[in-house]
Protein backbone atom coordinates (compact mmCIF):
# COMPACT_ATOMS: atom_id res chain seq x y z
CA UNK A 1 0.00 0.00 0.00
CA UNK A 2 2.50 2.61 0.82
CA UNK A 3 4.90 1.29 -1.74
CA UNK A 4 7.90 3.09 -2.97
CA UNK A 5 5.62 6.40 -0.73
CA UNK A 6 8.32 9.58 0.03
CA UNK A 7 7.12 11.83 2.55
CA UNK A 8 9.03 14.38 4.67
CA UNK A 9 8.68 12.40 7.77
CA UNK A 10 7.89 9.24 9.01
CA UNK A 11 6.77 9.29 12.44
CA UNK A 12 7.19 5.31 14.32
CA UNK A 13 3.74 5.20 17.12
CA UNK A 14 0.51 7.03 17.53
CA UNK A 15 0.60 7.77 21.33
CA UNK A 16 0.95 11.36 22.82
CA UNK A 17 3.95 12.31 21.32
CA UNK A 18 3.51 10.46 17.36
CA UNK A 19 -0.13 12.45 17.40
CA UNK A 20 0.66 15.52 18.13
CA UNK A 21 3.63 15.52 16.15
CA UNK A 22 1.72 15.06 13.15
CA UNK A 23 -0.66 17.56 13.90
CA UNK A 24 2.56 20.01 14.42
CA UNK A 25 4.40 18.71 10.98
CA UNK A 26 0.38 19.14 9.23
CA UNK A 27 0.65 22.83 10.40
CA UNK A 28 4.09 23.22 8.54
CA UNK A 29 2.96 22.00 5.66
CA UNK A 30 5.17 18.55 6.31
CA UNK A 31 3.90 15.88 4.56
CA UNK A 32 3.70 12.83 7.29
CA UNK A 33 3.24 9.06 8.17
CA UNK A 34 2.59 7.16 11.24
CA UNK A 35 3.01 3.74 11.49
CA UNK A 36 1.53 2.27 15.11
CA UNK A 37 1.71 -1.64 15.86
CA UNK A 38 -2.06 -1.00 17.10
CA UNK A 39 -5.60 -0.80 15.87
CA UNK A 40 -5.68 2.79 17.38
CA UNK A 41 -4.29 5.48 18.60
CA UNK A 42 -3.04 6.00 22.59
CA UNK A 43 0.12 4.17 22.57
CA UNK A 44 0.53 3.82 26.47
CA UNK A 45 -3.11 4.18 26.89
CA UNK A 46 -3.75 1.90 24.49
CA UNK A 47 -2.05 -1.19 24.99
CA UNK A 48 -2.09 -0.86 29.27
CA UNK A 49 -5.86 -1.89 29.49
CA UNK A 50 -5.17 -4.30 32.90
CA UNK A 51 -7.69 -3.48 36.05
CA UNK A 52 -6.97 -0.62 37.77
CA UNK A 53 -5.09 0.98 35.51
CA UNK A 54 -4.75 5.01 36.22
CA UNK A 55 -2.53 8.01 35.21
CA UNK A 56 -0.71 8.78 38.58
CA UNK A 57 -0.39 12.98 37.10
CA UNK A 58 -3.58 14.57 37.58
CA UNK A 59 -6.00 14.70 34.34
CA UNK A 60 -6.19 18.37 34.23
CA UNK A 61 -2.18 18.62 34.20
CA UNK A 62 -1.94 15.46 31.74
CA UNK A 63 -3.45 16.88 29.00
CA UNK A 64 -2.53 18.52 25.85
CA UNK A 65 -1.42 22.24 26.23
CA UNK A 66 -1.10 23.27 22.41
CA UNK A 67 -4.91 23.90 22.06
CA UNK A 68 -6.91 26.42 24.03
CA UNK A 69 -9.91 24.90 22.54
CA UNK A 70 -9.57 21.39 22.86
CA UNK A 71 -8.38 22.71 26.86
CA UNK A 72 -11.64 24.35 27.36
CA UNK A 73 -14.23 21.98 25.46
CA UNK A 74 -12.02 19.08 27.33
CA UNK A 75 -14.36 17.80 29.93
CA UNK A 76 -12.45 15.15 32.25
CA UNK A 77 -14.29 13.38 35.21
CA UNK A 78 -12.01 12.33 37.17
CA UNK A 79 -8.78 13.28 39.70
CA UNK A 80 -6.50 10.50 37.79
CA UNK A 81 -8.10 9.09 34.72
CA UNK A 82 -8.73 5.67 34.33
CA UNK A 83 -6.83 4.10 31.35
CA UNK A 84 -10.07 4.18 29.34
CA UNK A 85 -10.76 7.64 30.24
CA UNK A 86 -7.40 8.63 28.94
CA UNK A 87 -7.71 6.69 25.56
CA UNK A 88 -11.32 8.28 25.19
CA UNK A 89 -9.32 11.57 25.24
CA UNK A 90 -6.51 10.47 22.61
CA UNK A 91 -9.77 9.10 20.22
CA UNK A 92 -11.06 12.55 20.74
CA UNK A 93 -7.81 14.42 20.20
CA UNK A 94 -7.50 11.65 16.90
CA UNK A 95 -10.68 12.97 16.16
CA UNK A 96 -10.77 16.74 16.27
CA UNK A 97 -7.77 17.12 14.48
CA UNK A 98 -8.51 14.78 11.79
CA UNK A 99 -5.19 12.47 12.59
CA UNK A 100 -6.85 8.79 11.68
CA UNK A 101 -5.88 9.21 7.73
CA UNK A 102 -2.30 10.27 8.63
CA UNK A 103 -1.76 6.91 10.40
CA UNK A 104 -1.03 3.26 9.22
CA UNK A 105 -2.68 1.15 12.29
CA UNK A 106 -1.67 -2.44 12.47
CA UNK A 107 1.68 -1.53 11.16
CA UNK A 108 5.04 -1.89 12.91
CA UNK A 109 8.34 -0.70 11.89
CA UNK A 110 10.87 -3.84 11.69
CA UNK A 111 13.98 -1.29 10.41
CA UNK A 112 14.99 2.22 8.60
CA UNK A 113 18.27 2.83 7.15
CA UNK A 114 20.12 6.19 6.09
CA UNK A 115 20.69 6.39 2.77
CA UNK A 116 24.20 9.14 2.97
CA UNK A 117 23.97 9.82 -1.04
CA UNK A 118 20.07 10.63 -0.80
CA UNK A 119 20.38 12.28 2.56
CA UNK A 120 16.99 10.05 3.31
CA UNK A 121 15.64 7.36 5.30
CA UNK A 122 14.62 4.47 4.12
CA UNK A 123 12.23 2.88 6.52
CA UNK A 124 10.85 -0.79 6.68
CA UNK A 125 7.61 -2.11 8.19
CA UNK A 126 6.64 -6.16 9.06
CA UNK A 127 4.56 -6.13 5.83
CA UNK A 128 7.84 -5.72 3.50
CA UNK A 129 6.19 -2.01 3.02
CA UNK A 130 9.17 0.88 2.76
CA UNK A 131 8.76 4.54 2.77
CA UNK A 132 11.91 6.92 2.09
CA UNK A 133 11.44 10.13 4.34
CA UNK A 134 14.05 12.84 5.50
CA UNK A 135 13.66 12.96 8.78
CA UNK A 136 12.78 9.75 11.00
CA UNK A 137 10.89 10.52 14.48
CA UNK A 138 10.51 7.46 17.13
CA UNK A 139 7.93 8.28 18.97
CA UNK A 140 7.31 5.05 20.68
CA UNK A 141 7.09 6.08 24.27
CA UNK A 142 9.71 5.31 27.37
CA UNK A 143 7.70 1.92 28.14
CA UNK A 144 6.28 -0.04 25.72
CA UNK A 145 8.79 -2.61 25.07
CA UNK A 146 6.91 -4.95 27.44
CA UNK A 147 9.31 -8.15 28.91
CA UNK A 148 8.53 -11.25 30.07
CA UNK A 149 10.48 -12.37 33.08
CA UNK A 150 13.52 -14.57 32.77
CA UNK A 151 11.89 -17.46 34.52
CA UNK A 152 12.25 -21.34 33.21
CA UNK A 153 9.47 -23.32 31.91
CA UNK A 154 7.06 -19.70 31.13
CA UNK A 155 5.32 -21.70 28.51
CA UNK A 156 4.59 -24.82 30.48
CA UNK A 157 1.88 -23.22 32.42
CA UNK A 158 -1.86 -24.57 31.04
CA UNK A 159 -4.14 -21.83 32.38
CA UNK A 160 -4.60 -18.57 31.07
CA UNK A 161 -1.13 -16.23 31.18
CA UNK A 162 -1.55 -12.58 30.44
CA UNK A 163 0.94 -9.21 30.84
CA UNK A 164 -0.54 -6.04 32.17
CA UNK A 165 1.10 -3.72 29.49
CA UNK A 166 -1.05 -7.04 26.53
CA UNK A 167 -4.06 -6.91 28.39
CA UNK A 168 -7.27 -8.71 26.20
CA UNK A 169 -9.38 -5.54 25.20
CA UNK A 170 -12.35 -7.76 26.42
CA UNK A 171 -10.99 -7.96 29.69
CA UNK A 172 -10.61 -10.80 31.95
CA UNK A 173 -13.24 -11.71 34.40
CA UNK A 174 -10.91 -13.94 37.22
CA UNK A 175 -14.08 -14.77 39.43
CA UNK A 176 -13.55 -17.34 40.93
CA UNK A 177 -10.04 -18.43 40.03
CA UNK A 178 -6.83 -18.55 41.59
CA UNK A 179 -4.74 -16.20 40.32
CA UNK A 180 -0.90 -15.56 40.53
CA UNK A 181 0.64 -12.24 39.77
CA UNK A 182 4.32 -11.80 39.18
CA UNK A 183 5.91 -8.02 39.87
CA UNK A 184 5.15 -5.12 42.12
CA UNK A 185 5.65 -2.00 40.05
CA UNK A 186 2.94 0.58 39.27
CA UNK A 187 1.21 -2.24 37.16
CA UNK A 188 1.00 -4.58 40.10
CA UNK A 189 0.38 -2.24 42.71
CA UNK A 190 -2.81 -0.93 40.85
CA UNK A 191 -3.79 -4.49 39.44
CA UNK A 192 -3.64 -6.00 42.78
CA UNK A 193 -6.40 -4.29 44.17
CA UNK A 194 -8.55 -5.26 41.79
CA UNK A 195 -7.70 -8.29 40.70
CA UNK A 196 -8.18 -9.41 44.62
CA UNK A 197 -12.12 -7.87 44.40
CA UNK A 198 -12.80 -10.90 41.94
CA UNK A 199 -10.37 -13.68 42.66
CA UNK A 200 -11.09 -16.70 44.31
CA UNK A 201 -7.00 -16.95 45.95
CA UNK A 202 -4.69 -14.08 44.72
CA UNK A 203 -0.87 -14.59 45.44
CA UNK A 204 1.10 -11.94 45.06
CA UNK A 205 5.09 -12.77 43.48
CA UNK A 206 7.08 -10.13 44.78
CA UNK A 207 11.03 -9.54 44.05
CA UNK A 208 10.96 -6.14 45.37
CA UNK A 209 8.62 -3.81 47.68
CA UNK A 210 7.39 -0.70 45.78
CA UNK A 211 6.60 2.79 47.66
CA UNK A 212 2.95 3.70 47.56
CA UNK A 213 1.13 6.72 48.24
CA UNK A 214 -3.20 6.76 48.47
CA UNK A 215 -3.88 8.16 45.36
CA UNK A 216 -7.31 9.47 47.01
CA UNK A 217 -8.75 9.76 44.05
CA UNK A 218 -11.91 11.22 43.32
CA UNK A 219 -14.43 12.74 40.51
CA UNK A 220 -13.02 16.43 39.52
CA UNK A 221 -15.48 19.22 41.12
CA UNK A 222 -16.86 21.26 38.58
CA UNK A 223 -15.39 24.66 40.58
CA UNK A 224 -11.83 23.25 40.64
CA UNK A 225 -12.42 22.24 36.54
CA UNK A 226 -13.47 26.16 35.91
CA UNK A 227 -10.78 27.18 37.84
CA UNK A 228 -8.21 25.55 35.94
CA UNK A 229 -10.09 26.55 32.76
CA UNK A 230 -9.64 30.57 33.29
CA UNK A 231 -6.21 29.85 34.44
CA UNK A 232 -4.60 27.64 31.87
CA UNK A 233 -2.19 29.60 30.17
CA UNK A 234 -0.19 30.72 33.74
CA UNK A 235 -0.58 26.91 34.71
CA UNK A 236 0.85 25.62 31.63
CA UNK A 237 3.71 27.99 31.70
CA UNK A 238 4.41 26.77 35.84
CA UNK A 239 4.43 23.21 34.56
CA UNK A 240 7.00 24.44 31.61
CA UNK A 241 9.40 25.55 34.13
CA UNK A 242 8.85 22.97 36.90
CA UNK A 243 11.59 20.13 37.98
CA UNK A 244 8.43 17.21 36.82
CA UNK A 245 6.35 18.79 34.89
CA UNK A 246 3.84 19.20 37.69
CA UNK A 247 3.99 22.41 39.61
CA UNK A 248 5.09 22.80 43.38
CA UNK A 249 6.48 25.19 45.75
CA UNK A 250 10.36 24.36 45.57
CA UNK A 251 11.39 22.80 49.28
CA UNK A 252 13.77 25.26 51.00
CA UNK A 253 14.48 22.96 53.81
CA UNK A 254 16.84 20.36 54.63
CA UNK A 255 14.93 17.70 56.00
CA UNK A 256 17.37 17.26 58.73
CA UNK A 257 17.24 20.53 59.96
CA UNK A 258 13.70 20.53 61.29
CA UNK A 259 12.31 18.13 64.36
CA UNK A 260 10.77 15.07 64.21
CA UNK A 261 7.46 16.41 65.06
CA UNK A 262 7.58 19.12 62.42
CA UNK A 263 9.17 16.19 59.71
CA UNK A 264 6.20 13.75 60.45
CA UNK A 265 3.82 16.54 59.83
CA UNK A 266 4.88 17.29 56.45
CA UNK A 267 5.16 14.00 55.29
CA UNK A 268 1.75 13.52 56.87
CA UNK A 269 0.32 16.02 54.70
CA UNK A 270 2.01 14.95 51.47
CA UNK A 271 0.52 11.51 52.40
CA UNK A 272 -2.77 12.79 52.59
CA UNK A 273 -2.40 14.81 49.32
CA UNK A 274 -2.40 11.86 47.20
CA UNK A 275 0.42 13.42 45.26
CA UNK A 276 3.82 11.82 44.80
CA UNK A 277 5.30 14.84 43.66
CA UNK A 278 4.80 16.65 47.00
CA UNK A 279 6.21 13.84 48.83
CA UNK A 280 9.40 13.94 46.82
CA UNK A 281 9.97 17.41 47.36
CA UNK A 282 8.75 17.70 50.71
CA UNK A 283 12.18 18.82 51.50
CA UNK A 284 15.14 19.88 49.22
CA UNK A 285 17.55 16.97 49.77
CA UNK A 286 15.40 14.00 50.07
CA UNK A 287 16.69 12.96 46.23
CA UNK A 288 19.98 13.58 47.09
CA UNK A 289 21.49 12.84 50.64
CA UNK A 290 20.95 9.38 52.06
CA UNK A 291 20.08 10.72 55.84
CA UNK A 292 17.54 12.72 54.72
CA UNK A 293 15.88 9.97 52.63
CA UNK A 294 16.48 7.62 55.47
CA UNK A 295 13.54 10.02 57.75
CA UNK A 296 11.11 9.77 54.20
CA UNK A 297 11.95 5.84 54.29
CA UNK A 298 11.71 4.89 58.00
CA UNK A 299 8.20 7.30 58.03
CA UNK A 300 6.75 5.02 55.23
CA UNK A 301 7.58 1.91 56.71
CA UNK A 302 5.31 3.21 59.73
CA UNK A 303 2.50 3.88 57.46
CA UNK A 304 2.45 0.56 56.03
CA UNK A 305 2.86 -1.17 59.36
CA UNK A 306 -0.55 1.21 60.26
CA UNK A 307 -1.91 -0.20 57.82
CA UNK A 308 -1.06 -4.28 57.24
CA UNK A 309 -2.37 -6.15 60.03
CA UNK A 310 0.66 -9.11 60.07
CA UNK A 311 3.77 -7.40 60.88
CA UNK A 312 5.68 -9.70 59.39
CA UNK A 313 3.72 -9.14 55.88
CA UNK A 314 4.29 -5.42 56.23
CA UNK A 315 7.82 -5.65 56.98
CA UNK A 316 7.79 -7.76 53.23
CA UNK A 317 5.95 -4.76 51.88
CA UNK A 318 8.67 -2.08 53.33
CA UNK A 319 11.18 -1.24 51.31
CA UNK A 320 14.90 -0.93 51.74
CA UNK A 321 16.27 1.46 48.92
CA UNK A 322 15.96 5.14 48.88
CA UNK A 323 12.67 6.47 48.27
CA UNK A 324 11.89 7.54 44.55
CA UNK A 325 15.15 5.90 43.53
CA UNK A 326 12.52 3.15 42.11
CA UNK A 327 9.79 4.66 40.40
CA UNK A 328 7.18 5.21 43.23
CA UNK A 329 3.58 4.43 42.82
CA UNK A 330 0.22 5.72 43.44
CA UNK A 331 -2.59 2.81 44.82
CA UNK A 332 -6.54 2.35 45.63
CA UNK A 333 -6.13 0.35 48.73
CA UNK A 334 -3.20 -0.97 48.04
CA UNK A 335 -1.29 -2.19 51.19
CA UNK A 336 -5.23 -2.89 52.78
CA UNK A 337 -5.36 -5.35 50.12
CA UNK A 338 -2.78 -7.70 52.08
CA UNK A 339 -5.63 -8.14 54.83
CA UNK A 340 -7.46 -10.07 53.36
CA UNK A 341 -7.62 -13.54 53.89
CA UNK A 342 -7.48 -14.90 50.46
CA UNK A 343 -4.31 -13.00 49.51
CA UNK A 344 -0.81 -13.99 49.86
CA UNK A 345 2.46 -12.44 49.58
CA UNK A 346 5.35 -14.18 48.52
CA UNK A 347 8.27 -12.70 49.15
CA UNK A 348 11.12 -13.52 46.68
CA UNK A 349 14.13 -12.69 47.98
CA UNK A 350 13.39 -15.37 50.76
CA UNK A 351 12.58 -17.82 49.10
CA UNK A 352 13.11 -17.06 44.67
CA UNK A 353 11.30 -18.37 42.00
CA UNK A 354 12.58 -21.33 40.54
CA UNK A 355 10.09 -21.96 37.62
CA UNK A 356 6.69 -21.82 36.11
CA UNK A 357 4.97 -25.30 36.36
CA UNK A 358 1.79 -26.77 33.99
CA UNK A 359 0.13 -25.93 37.58
CA UNK A 360 1.38 -23.06 38.43
CA UNK A 361 4.73 -21.27 40.19
CA UNK A 362 7.34 -23.10 42.12
CA UNK A 363 9.62 -20.98 44.26
CA UNK A 364 12.34 -22.53 46.57
CA UNK A 365 9.87 -23.37 49.08
CA UNK A 366 6.74 -24.78 47.50
CA UNK A 367 4.76 -24.99 43.79
CA UNK A 368 1.66 -22.93 44.10
CA UNK A 369 -1.12 -24.26 41.93
CA UNK A 370 -3.35 -21.71 39.82
CA UNK A 371 -6.32 -20.49 36.97
CA UNK A 372 -4.03 -17.64 36.01
CA UNK A 373 -0.93 -15.87 36.18
CA UNK A 374 -0.26 -12.13 35.72
CA UNK A 375 2.95 -10.71 34.63
CA UNK A 376 3.69 -7.36 35.99
CA UNK A 377 7.20 -7.68 35.14
CA UNK A 378 7.14 -4.48 33.50
CA UNK A 379 9.06 -2.97 30.40
CA UNK A 380 12.58 -2.98 28.54
CA UNK A 381 12.41 0.92 29.08
CA UNK A 382 13.26 3.86 27.59
CA UNK A 383 15.82 1.97 25.03
CA UNK A 384 13.96 -1.10 24.22
CA UNK A 385 11.32 0.18 21.40
CA UNK A 386 14.12 2.13 19.89
CA UNK A 387 16.93 -0.49 19.57
CA UNK A 388 13.84 -3.17 18.67
CA UNK A 389 13.47 -1.64 15.40
CA UNK A 390 16.47 -2.12 13.34
CA UNK A 391 17.73 1.31 12.90
CA UNK A 392 21.51 1.46 10.43
CA UNK A 393 23.08 5.16 10.46
CA UNK A 394 25.74 6.47 8.58
CA UNK A 395 28.20 3.69 7.02
CA UNK A 396 25.68 1.01 8.15
CA UNK A 397 25.95 1.49 11.88
CA UNK A 398 23.52 -0.40 13.94
CA UNK A 399 21.47 1.84 16.96
CA UNK A 400 21.77 -1.08 18.91
CA UNK A 401 25.17 -1.63 18.63
CA UNK A 402 26.08 1.50 19.02
CA UNK A 403 24.45 1.55 22.50
CA UNK A 404 25.81 -1.49 23.70
CA UNK A 405 27.13 0.11 26.58
CA UNK A 406 24.19 2.62 27.33
CA UNK A 407 22.38 5.00 25.27
CA UNK A 408 24.72 8.05 24.35
CA UNK A 409 22.56 11.31 23.12
CA UNK A 410 22.75 14.64 22.73
CA UNK A 411 19.76 15.95 24.67
CA UNK A 412 17.59 13.15 24.42
CA UNK A 413 16.59 14.45 21.24
CA UNK A 414 19.27 12.66 18.78
CA UNK A 415 22.52 10.36 18.42
CA UNK A 416 25.83 10.58 16.90
CA UNK A 417 25.78 8.94 13.78
CA UNK A 418 22.21 8.92 13.00
CA UNK A 419 21.63 11.92 10.63
CA UNK A 420 18.01 13.20 10.73
CA UNK A 421 16.85 11.01 13.47
CA UNK A 422 14.84 12.64 16.46
CA UNK A 423 13.80 10.47 19.52
CA UNK A 424 10.49 11.86 21.37
CA UNK A 425 11.48 12.22 25.41
CA UNK A 426 14.49 9.52 24.16
CA UNK A 427 17.21 8.26 27.27
CA UNK A 428 19.15 11.80 28.32
CA UNK A 429 16.10 13.67 28.51
CA UNK A 430 14.27 14.06 31.59
CA UNK A 431 11.11 11.97 30.00
CA UNK A 432 10.06 9.36 32.73
CA UNK A 433 11.35 11.45 35.13
CA UNK A 434 7.91 13.86 34.22
CA UNK A 435 4.50 14.25 33.58
CA UNK A 436 5.00 12.77 29.74
CA UNK A 437 2.52 15.25 28.36
CA UNK A 438 4.57 18.57 28.97
CA UNK A 439 7.83 16.75 27.87
CA UNK A 440 6.43 15.37 25.17
CA UNK A 441 5.07 18.71 23.63
CA UNK A 442 8.52 20.23 24.47
CA UNK A 443 10.33 17.38 22.47
CA UNK A 444 7.77 17.66 19.54
CA UNK A 445 8.04 21.83 19.26
CA UNK A 446 11.48 21.51 19.24
CA UNK A 447 12.15 19.05 16.60
CA UNK A 448 9.35 20.54 14.47
CA UNK A 449 11.34 24.13 14.98
CA UNK A 450 14.69 22.50 14.04
CA UNK A 451 13.16 20.62 10.97
CA UNK A 452 11.77 23.87 9.84
CA UNK A 453 14.70 25.68 10.49
CA UNK A 454 16.76 23.50 8.18
CA UNK A 455 13.84 24.12 4.95
CA UNK A 456 14.47 27.93 5.98
CA UNK A 457 17.93 27.59 5.71
CA UNK A 458 18.38 25.21 2.42
CA UNK A 459 19.54 22.52 4.39
CA UNK A 460 19.08 18.96 4.31
CA UNK A 461 20.48 17.48 7.66
CA UNK A 462 20.79 17.63 11.18
CA UNK A 463 23.45 15.39 13.45
CA UNK A 464 24.54 15.39 16.97
CA UNK A 465 28.19 16.09 17.16
CA UNK A 466 30.71 13.93 18.71
CA UNK A 467 31.85 16.25 21.28
CA UNK A 468 28.57 17.42 22.12
CA UNK A 469 26.75 14.48 22.49
CA UNK A 470 29.69 12.86 24.94
CA UNK A 471 29.47 16.51 26.94
CA UNK A 472 26.13 15.70 27.29
CA UNK A 473 26.17 11.93 28.45
CA UNK A 474 29.24 13.46 31.18
CA UNK A 475 26.61 15.98 32.34
CA UNK A 476 23.47 13.62 32.20
CA UNK A 477 25.77 11.10 34.45
CA UNK A 478 27.28 13.54 36.93
CA UNK A 479 23.29 15.05 37.78
CA UNK A 480 22.46 11.63 38.70
CA UNK A 481 25.55 10.96 40.54
CA UNK A 482 24.40 13.98 42.92
CA UNK A 483 21.26 11.79 43.43
CA UNK A 484 20.36 8.41 45.15
CA UNK A 485 19.15 7.16 42.03
CA UNK A 486 22.04 5.42 40.92
CA UNK A 487 21.50 3.54 44.60
CA UNK A 488 18.52 1.33 43.53
CA UNK A 489 18.06 -1.73 40.85
CA UNK A 490 15.59 0.51 39.15
CA UNK A 491 14.01 0.23 35.51
CA UNK A 492 15.60 3.61 35.13
CA UNK A 493 18.99 1.84 35.53
CA UNK A 494 18.40 -0.75 33.17
CA UNK A 495 18.45 -2.91 35.90
CA UNK A 496 15.31 -5.01 35.47
CA UNK A 497 16.93 -6.38 32.13
CA UNK A 498 19.57 -9.30 32.86
CA UNK A 499 22.55 -8.38 30.70
CA UNK A 500 21.57 -4.20 30.19
CA UNK A 501 24.42 -1.90 31.27
CA UNK A 502 23.94 -0.24 34.90
CA UNK A 503 23.30 3.56 32.93
CA UNK A 504 20.99 5.91 34.83
CA UNK A 505 19.05 6.64 31.37
CA UNK A 506 16.94 9.98 32.00
CA UNK A 507 17.70 13.42 33.07
CA UNK A 508 17.55 14.13 36.39
CA UNK A 509 18.32 17.95 36.10
CA UNK A 510 14.45 19.26 35.84
CA UNK A 511 11.96 19.92 33.19
CA UNK A 512 12.62 23.75 33.43
CA UNK A 513 16.48 23.66 33.40
CA UNK A 514 16.39 20.89 30.22
CA UNK A 515 13.75 23.18 28.52
CA UNK A 516 16.27 26.27 28.68
CA UNK A 517 19.52 24.59 27.19
CA UNK A 518 17.71 23.16 24.73
CA UNK A 519 15.92 26.54 23.85
CA UNK A 520 19.53 27.76 24.15
CA UNK A 521 20.81 25.31 21.85
CA UNK A 522 18.52 26.61 19.36
CA UNK A 523 18.72 29.99 20.14
CA UNK A 524 22.48 29.74 19.11
CA UNK A 525 21.49 27.83 15.79
CA UNK A 526 21.85 24.42 16.93
CA UNK A 527 24.71 24.61 18.95
CA UNK A 528 26.10 20.81 19.25
CA UNK A 529 24.47 19.70 16.17
CA UNK A 530 26.21 19.56 12.60
CA UNK A 531 24.12 21.05 10.21
CA UNK A 532 24.62 20.65 6.46
O1 LIG B 1 6.87 -2.32 35.71
P1 LIG B 1 8.03 -2.24 36.82
P2 LIG B 1 5.42 -1.71 35.77
N1 LIG B 1 11.00 -12.23 38.85
O2 LIG B 1 9.29 -2.51 36.08
C1 LIG B 1 9.12 -7.52 38.93
C2 LIG B 1 4.86 3.40 34.56
N2 LIG B 1 3.51 3.09 34.99
O3 LIG B 1 4.71 -2.14 34.53
O4 LIG B 1 11.63 -4.41 41.14
C3 LIG B 1 10.26 -11.60 39.77
O5 LIG B 1 7.94 -1.02 37.60
C4 LIG B 1 9.94 -6.34 39.31
O6 LIG B 1 10.78 -6.64 40.39
P3 LIG B 1 12.14 -5.74 40.63
C5 LIG B 1 5.68 3.81 35.76
O7 LIG B 1 6.65 4.70 35.34
C6 LIG B 1 2.81 4.11 35.53
O8 LIG B 1 4.79 -1.96 37.04
O9 LIG B 1 12.79 -5.59 39.27
N3 LIG B 1 9.83 -10.35 39.66
C7 LIG B 1 8.84 -5.32 39.63
O10 LIG B 1 8.29 -5.53 40.89
C8 LIG B 1 6.25 2.49 36.16
O11 LIG B 1 7.39 2.58 36.97
C9 LIG B 1 1.57 3.87 36.00
O12 LIG B 1 12.92 -6.50 41.58
C10 LIG B 1 10.14 -9.70 38.54
C11 LIG B 1 7.80 -5.65 38.56
O13 LIG B 1 8.06 -6.99 38.15
C12 LIG B 1 6.54 1.87 34.82
O14 LIG B 1 5.43 2.23 34.02
C13 LIG B 1 1.02 2.61 35.96
C14 LIG B 1 10.90 -10.29 37.52
C15 LIG B 1 7.93 -4.76 37.37
O15 LIG B 1 7.68 -3.44 37.77
C16 LIG B 1 6.67 0.38 34.84
O16 LIG B 1 5.68 -0.16 35.69
C17 LIG B 1 1.77 1.58 35.42
C18 LIG B 1 11.34 -11.62 37.72
N4 LIG B 1 12.09 -12.25 36.82
C19 LIG B 1 3.01 1.84 34.93
N5 LIG B 1 11.06 -9.40 36.54
C20 LIG B 1 0.83 5.00 36.59
O17 LIG B 1 0.78 6.07 36.07
C21 LIG B 1 10.42 -8.28 36.93
N6 LIG B 1 9.87 -8.47 38.14
C22 LIG B 1 0.23 4.83 37.87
Amino acid sequence: MTENRSVDVVIVGAGFSGMYLLHRLRRQNLSAVVFEAGTDVGGTWYWNRYPGARVDVESLAYSYSFSEELEQEYEWQERYPTQPEILRYARHVADRFDLRRGIVFRTRVSGATWDDQARTWLVRTEHQDAVTARFLVMATGCLSASKMPEIPGLESFKGATYHTAHWPHEGVDFTGMRVGIVGTGSSGVQSIPVIARQAAELTVFQRTPAYSLPARNRALRSDEIKEMKANYRKFRRAQRESGFGVPVPEPTKSALEVSEAERDATFETAWESGSLVNLLTAYKDLATDQAANDTARRWIHRKIHDIVADPAVADDLSPEYPVGTKRPCLDTGYYETYNLPHVHLVNLQRTPLVEVTEKGIRTAGREYEFDAIVYATGFDAMTGALTNVDIRGRDGLSLKETWNAGPRTYLGIGSAGFPNLFMITGPGSPSVLSNMVVSIEQHVDWVVDAITHLDAQGLRVIEPAQEAQDAWVAHVNEIAGYTLYPKANSWYMGANVPGKPRVFMPYAGGVGAYRKKCDEVAAKGYEGFRLT
